[in-house]
């Protein structure tokens, strides 16, 4: 640490942190008003060409959060995944694997500039998840054996827990992603299953009067309380229009897994719902209509404001093999990353974005899965920036 006197009343800090490599400078000014001001970090240590360092933050890149200009809440969560466990494990392997991202993004050149950092991986939460996930897995296969919850007092008092467990992920959630907007930053988050980003669509719902969501997805999760689990992850999009009257439009993309109640959903919204099923969008295609003008009348369904929930799922499955619910069809990454560069171009603001279902390969973590996914999060948070 460098202390030094610069003048009568002035105190200069340096500080150095080996964890995040670089320099802090804090001046004090003593007289007449009480000043602290905290200037930004050393750039000129920081080699955009370079190996990522690991004692860095997401992307290999050297920004505190006070410094970022966009701040990404991870949420290791996933109590009510119906089929293959590992998204929990999504923001880490998403972090470790970010490390190998090439900082040049030809969509927005420089947007890392503006700072992005991945908060802390709350292990009580990730804990809790691990606890609630056995219960619902008792649950589940009860059910998938004929039983019903309600005639075993057991499973349904765990049932009980579970949904009070998904309301204070959801309680945590907002809070979170609400003192963020507080402070000024730009907010993605990072899941966990698709049931994580409802608390930050509520707390984007209270800034902003009205939005649309653009979800990219296999699955329409439109489903109400899916296996009686008020959170679930396959319920997320029916929660939200049921809780946020803010989100005027939902525009799914890719959808191509669904039940008769979730068409019904969709059919008796009045237009606010409007689904493009991966069965439509690949006839358009096959029958010559380009993915320009399909993009083109995705983007026009939006309102000015919109939130992007990104569940993995909605891609090629060869992109995300590990996904808790993979699907065959969907989507090349270049495909949607596109229809994002539209949705840039159209002038509509982006307020904020989800990445869920992202789950790890390998005991490593480090399989397809990861890679696509640090991939996808770098380019919404370039969108998120530009
Ligand atoms: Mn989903």
């Amino acid at each position: 640490m460098h202390f030094a006197w610069t003048g009568e009343n002035v105190v200069d800090f340096c500080l150095y942190s080996k964890t995040l490599g670089y320099y802090i400078e804090i001046r004090v000014d003593c007289c007449p008003h009480f000043l602290l001001l905290c200037t930004m970090s050393d750039m000129s240590q920081f080699d955009p060409n370079s190996v990522g360092l690991k004692s860095n933050n997401i992307f290999g890149l050297p920004f505190s959060e006070e410094e970022a200009a966009l701040v990404l809440l991870p949420v290791p969560w996933e109590v009510t995944v119906s089929y293959r466990i590992g998204t929990a494990r999504g923001p880490e392997n998403i972090f470790n694997a970010a490390m190998q991202v090439d900082l040049y993004d030809p969509d927005v050149a420089d947007g890392w500039k503006n700072g992005f950092h991945m908060l802390p991986i709350d292990k009580n939460i990730r804990t809790k998840s691990d606890y609630l996930r056995q219960c619902a897995e008792l649950i589940i296969s009860h059910m998938v054996e004929g039983g019903a919850v309600a005639d075993n007092a057991q499973l349904s008092d765990k049932l009980i827990e579970i949904n009070k467990g998904g309301k204070m992920l959801h309680d945590w959630v907002h809070e979170m992603t609400s003192s963020l907007l507080k402070k000024g930053k730009k907010v993605g988050l990072v899941g966990g299953d698709h049931s994580t980003p409802m608390g930050f669509i509520k707390a984007l719902s209270e800034v902003h009067s009205e939005f649309g969501i653009l979800q990219i997805d296999a699955h329409a999760d439109l489903r109400v309380a899916y296996e009686g689990f008020v959170y679930s992850h396959a319920s997320i999009m029916y929660n939200v229009l049921e809780n946020t009257p803010q989100v005027k439009k939902l525009v799914q993309v890719g959808i191509r897994d669904y039940c008769d109640e979730e068409l019904e959903i969709i059919q008796q919204s009045e237009g606010r719902v409007v689904t493009y099923f991966d069965r439509d969008i690949k006839a358009r295609q096959y029958e010559g209509e380009t993915w320009k003008s399909v993009c083109q009348e995705i983007i026009a369904a939006l309102p000015q404001k919109v939130y992007i929930s990104f569940d993995i799922d909605g891609l090629d499955p060869k992109l995300c093999p590990n996904t808790g619910t993979p699907v065959p069809g969907g989507f090349e990454a270049e495909q949607i990353f596109y229809l994002f560069r539209l949705l840039h171009e159209s002038g509509r603001d982006l307020i904020g974005f989800d990445l869920n279902e992202v789950s790890s390969g390998n005991h490593s973590g480090d399989g397809i899965d990861a890679i696509t996914g640090a991939r996808v999060l770098f380019k919404l948070c370039n969108f998120m920036v530009a």
